[in-house]
């Protein structure tokens, strides 16, 4: 007997932890029963993985021992991968910078973001995959924006924990002979409500987007290897977002008059350079050749420098307004993103030109976009001189934007956009 699936399923899909093409036939089951524990390449505490031949009428699998099973596994890995998977396609977005750049944060705030607003701007649903994978990046979006010490000033430093490189946010893998650990994706998924302009295509447009948040020291040279392919993720992603933190160089801190705040500082064109070593290698490019997808320079922390640089972010986001059936959504205005762009770099060629130098020798396109997770209600703690925050406060800034521009310039029809049509890529 074959698989039967309610919902139109792919013909082939990609595995968002090891990137295997699988087939929807191949596809392994994850026991339920207790007893069932043991996987072969998970190890002693994973439920063991298995390959069907006994269907409950409604298409659940069943176990060894006889129980209803409906969560999928992929064949080569064994990491579960969500049943959206099987009708959309994914779409894989990679986050990488420094350690301590600011990714985590911007990642929470992003995607709290996101939920908080696609439905009614966008008219787009942007949902966990599967809750239980995006468990961390949940957790992160609590302690932000809905801690229950709401009110308490606390060291902006503890709102999350640091990403460790190993433990909960990796994966380790036994295939016989060699560990292997990976990298853990949070998936969403993105589609058109029955309200979008584009509501008729939704099957087409429907996408799991698939993001990577890596400690900042797997991407020091030497640290992604065949047994820790941890930033592989790189070269199969439609786009970049390189996290760069200003404040972690000393002359964007003398530029904006912060030099007497506790610093680490760190140069993190490194990063950026050994980003593009890597995609050109598991992508096949030249040591000159540049990737043609869209590189987005996520500049974070804006709160602390935007008003010494740039006199601020722009009044307003670069959304406008557009009507569909009467009624009013948001479209994304690309060239408002990209004349703020071309003033940040403006500014960053004269602070540090080396960024914009690794930036745009790795990539045809780069974009540079200013953000801050927590808005501008950081306070500085006279004592310690350490920023603190009430979380009933946090107010993001511009963390959609490279998100939406990304979408914008990968998808088509997923977000109007208003002014000229760019291809996308
Ligand atoms: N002022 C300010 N500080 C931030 C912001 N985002 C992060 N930080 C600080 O930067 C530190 C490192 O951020 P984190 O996201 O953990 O960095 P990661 O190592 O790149 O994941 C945090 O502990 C915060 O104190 C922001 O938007 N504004
Ligand atoms: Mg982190
Ligand atoms: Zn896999």
């Amino acid at each position: 007997m074959t698989i039967t699936y309610t919902t139109p399923i792919l013909r082939n899909l990609t595995c968002p932890h090891c990137w295997t093409t699988i087939k929807p036939e191949e596809m392994l089951f994850v026991s339920e029963h207790i007893d069932l524990l043991g996987d072969s390449k998970l190890g002693s505490d994973q439920p063991i993985r298995f390959r069907p031949t006994r269907f409950t009428v409604q298409g659940e699998a069943i176990d060894a021992k006889g129980f209803p099973c409906l969560r999928l596994a992929c064949p080569n890995c064994h990491l579960q991968i969500p049943r959206a998977s099987l009708e959309m396609p994914a779409h894989f977005l990679s986050i990488f910078g420094a350690p301590g750049s600011g990714k985590s944060y911007y990642l929470a705030s992003m995607t709290w973001e996101m939920r908080r607003r696609v439905g009614e701007e966008f008219r787009l649903a942007f949902n966990d995959a599967d809750p239980e994978m995006n468990q961390h990046l949940n957790e992160y979006e609590e302690a932000l924006f809905v801690n229950s010490r709401g009110a308490e000033s606390i060291p902006l430093g503890d709102l999350i924990r640091k990403t460790e490189t190993q433990g909960d946010l990796y994966a380790s893998v036994n295939f016989g002979n060699q560990n292997v650990i990976y990298a853990r994706p949070f998936l969403f998924t993105l589609q058109p409500r029955n309200d979008h302009p584009q509501a008729k295509q939704a099957e087409n447009l429907a996408r799991v987007i698939c993001l990577y948040d890596n400690a900042g020291e797997s991407f020091q040279p030497g640290a992604d290897t065949a047994a820790n392919p941890v930033t592989r993720h790189l070269a199969r992603s439609r786009a970049l977002m390189f996290v760069f933190d200003p404040l972690q160089d000393v002359r964007f801190r003398q530029a904006a008059s912060l030099m007497d705040k506790p610093r680490v500082l760190s140069r993190q064109e490194p990063v950026l350079q050994e980003a593009a070593s890597r995609v050109r290698r598991y992508a096949g490019l030249s040591s000159r050749g540049q990737h043609d997808r869209p590189l987005i320079v996520v500049l974070t922390k804006a709160d602390q420098w935007i008003e010494p640089i740039l006199g601020g972010f722009p009044e307003g986001e670069p959304l406008r307004t557009v009507v569909h059936n009467e009624r009013r959504m948001n479209g994304i205005d690309l060239n408002a993103i990209e004349q703020f762009s071309a003033k940040v770099r403006e500014q960053l060629l004269k602070i540090s030109p080396e960024i914009i130098a690794a930036a745009e020798s790795f990539c045809k396109e780069v974009i540079y976009i200013p953000t801050s997770a927590v808005g501008s209600h950081v306070v500085v703690d006279p004592e310690t001189g350490l920023d603190r925050i009430r979380p009933a406060e946090t107010a993001p800034q511009w963390v959609t934007v490279p998100m939406f521009y990304a979408l914008a310039r990968t998808t088509k029809g997923l977000v109007p956009i208003v002014g000229p049509r760019r291809r996308s890529l």
